[in-house]
C-alpha cells in the first residue's frame, strides 16, 4: 500500500511539476528576454525550473491529442439552428443586467470620466467586464505563468504568439514587482476584470487611478483600458452599434453574412430596419443569429466591428450589444422612477401637508 501512494506521489510530481530550464526552447527564450531586458537570468530559471504543466489549457489548443470522434452518418444535411439560443442563454440573463447597473452605480465617477475622455459609452464598457467575468466575480483559475508557461513551449497551434504573451508578461510582473506565479487567469493567461491578454495590457492598459501601476484588478483601471483599447481600435463617439432589420422569409441565405462583411445600405434590397429609421449611412456589417426557429438579421457599425476586436466572433459582439443595450434601459428606468418617486413623495407630503 505504501509503495502504490509513493509511486502516485512521484507520478503525480513528474508528471506536474515540470523543469523547464531543460528544454531547448525555453533556454533560448531565457538567453534572449535575459539579454533585451537586462533580467538576471538565476531569476528567470528559478521561474521556470518549477513550472506545474497545464493539460488543459494545451487541450484546448490543439496540444494533445483528442480521442477520434466517432463518424456520424453524412446521408441527410443537418443544419444545427438555434445556435444563438445557445450562445446568449446563459450571458445576458436578468441577474447579469442589474449586476450591471449596480457595478455602473457603485463606480458612477470613473465611468463618467472614462465616457467623456474616450466616447465610450459606460454600458458597453460594463457589458464587456459582465461577459468576461461577471463582473470579476470569475477571473479564472489558471496560474498565468505556468499556462502561458504551457502553451509557448509545448507544441500547439499558437506557440509563438503564447511566447509574444508570456514575455511581456514576466515584463509586466517585474515592473510592478509582482510574483509571477501569483496570479490567476483564463486557459490562455487572460488576466483581470476584462481578461486582457499580456500583450493587450502593454499596449492599452491605463492607470486610471494614478498609483504607478496598471493593475487589470482594479475596477478604475480597467474601466479605463476597455475603453482605451475600443477607442484605439476605431470607436466613433456618439454612434450607432447595431439594429435589427427585417427581410423576406424565416431563414436568411441571400447574402453572406458575419462582422467582416460590408454593404452598402442602397444595394441591400428588401432588407429594412425593423424599428424605423436607423441614423446610420456608412457601410453596414450584415449580422445573422440563428434562431431555433428563424434567422435574427441585423445591421452592424463600425462600433459593432470594434468589438470584435476584443474577441474575435459575432456572436461575442452581439451579447456585449445586446447587455450594454438592457443595462441601458434598466438604468433609465432606475433613474426615472427614482425621479417620479421623489415627486410622489413630494406631493404625497404635501397632500399630508393640506389633511394636516
Ligand atoms: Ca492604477
Amino acid at each position: 500500500m505504501k509503495i502504490a501512494i509513493l509511486l502516485v506521489l512521484t507520478l503525480s510530481i513528474s508528471l506536474y511539476g515540470k523543469d523547464y530550464t531543460k528544454n531547448e526552447q525555453t533556454i533560448d527564450f531565457i538567453n534572449a528576454i535575459s539579454k533585451k531586458h537586462n533580467f538576471k537570468k538565476s531569476y528567470l530559471n528559478k521561474l521556470f525550473s518549477d513550472v506545474s504543466f497545464q493539460k488543459k489549457p494545451l487541450k484546448l489548443y490543439g496540444g494533445l491529442k483528442k480521442k477520434p470522434k466517432k463518424e456520424i452518418k453524412k446521408t441527410k444535411k443537418y443544419i444545427w439552428h438555434g445556435s444563438w439560443d445557445r450562445y446568449v442563454k446563459h450571458k445576458v440573463t436578468p441577474k447579469r443586467i442589474k449586476q450591471g447597473v449596480s457595478f455602473i452605480k457603485k463606480h458612477e465617477t470613473s465611468f463618467n470620466k472614462v465616457e467623456k475622455e474616450y466616447g465610450v459609452p459606460s454600458e458597453y464598457i460594463a457589458a464587456i467586464i459582465g461577459i468576461e467575468t461577471i463582473y470579476g466575480k470569475n477571473v479564472g483559475n489558471f496560474p498565468v505563468f505556468d499556462t502561458l508557461t504551457t502553451l509557448a513551449f509545448e507544441k500547439n497551434r499558437r506557440n509563438e504568439f503564447f511566447k509574444e504573451q508570456l514575455e511581456e508578461f514576466i515584463l509586466l510582473t517585474y515592473k510592478d514587482n509582482i510574483d509571477p506565479k501569483s496570479l490567476k487567469g483564463s486557459y490562455a493567461g487572460a488576466i483581470g476584470l476584462g481578461q486582457f491578454m499580456p500583450s493587450s495590457y502593454k499596449d492599452y492598459g491605463v492607470d486610471f487611478n494614478n498609483d504607478g501601476k496598471i493593475n487589470m484588478f482594479h475596477p478604475q483601471d480597467v474601466i479605463a483600458s476597455i475603453a482605451n483599447y475600443l477607442e484605439q481600435h476605431g470607436w466613433e463617439a456618439n454612434e450607432e452599434v447595431a439594429t435589427r432589420v427585417s427581410y423576406e422569409g424565416k431563414r436568411f441565405q441571400k447574402y453572406e453574412t458575419g462582422f467582416r462583411t460590408k454593404y452598402d445600405r442602397k444595394n441591400l434590397k428588401a432588407i429594412k430596419p425593423k424599428y424605423g429609421k436607423w441614423d446610420y449611412y456608412d457601410e453596414v456589417r450584415l449580422i445573422k443569429l440563428s434562431k431555433r426557429k428563424y434567422d435574427e438579421l441585423w445591421y452592424g457599425a463600425k462600433n459593432f466591428y470594434v468589438i470584435t476586436r476584443y474577441n474575435n466572433s459575432s456572436y461575442y459582439a452581439m451579447s456585449i450589444h445586446q447587455l450594454a443595450q438592457k443595462i441601458k434601459n434598466e438604468l433609465y428606468t432606475q433613474t426615472n422612477s427614482f425621479a417620479s418617486n421623489q415627486i410622489n413623495t413630494y406631493t404625497s407630503q404635501k397632500n399630508r401637508d393640506v389633511i394636516d
